[in-house]
């Protein structure tokens, strides 16, 4: 009886795991992808340049919206590892969320070069599965 009770309670809580990953992970289609419109790689900006982001197979929904097929955008700057993307993405110095929806922003940084990328989010800012993505580029910032 208390196996069978143990056995019970590993399978709940397995199942509610499930239920909870199933409830904050979204999936993305296939074909999807994120990608810089501009700046290009490797070109060279003003210290305030703006950035606008290109998504195809997806539409941009604000963050804490629900709707299958979307997400916001984030840019992580100078990331060399990509953050956990099975957790909401902090908002930090590196990782720019652009929870209103936002299809372009500015952005001001140092002279110098600099990488960034892009990551879509779901409604609760976690990476869908699979993540999309884009192909990181480096800016020379004048
Ligand atoms: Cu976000």
């Amino acid at each position: 009886m208390k196996t069978l009770i143990i056995t019970l309670a590993l399978v709940l809580t397995s199942i509610s795991t499930i239920a909870l990953s199933n409830e904050v992970k979204s999936t993305s289609p296939v074909n999807a992808s994120v990608y810089f419109i501009t700046p290009a790689d490797g070109q060279t900006v003003s210290s305030t340049f703006t950035i606008k982001f290109g998504l195809n197979g997806m539409g941009v929904s604000p963050a804490g919206i629900e709707k299958k097929n979307t997400g916001h955008h984030h840019i992580l700057i100078d990331t060399d590892t990509l953050p956990n993307m099975l957790a909401p993405l902090p908002a930090t110095d590196k990782i720019k969320h652009f929870g209103g929806g936002q299809t372009e922003t500015q952005l001001t940084l140092s002279p110098g070069k600099h990488t960034l990328q892009l990551v879509l989010g779901n409604h609760h800012h976690i990476p869908h599965n699979m993540p999309v993505i884009s192909k990181k580029i480096t800016v020379i910032v004048k």
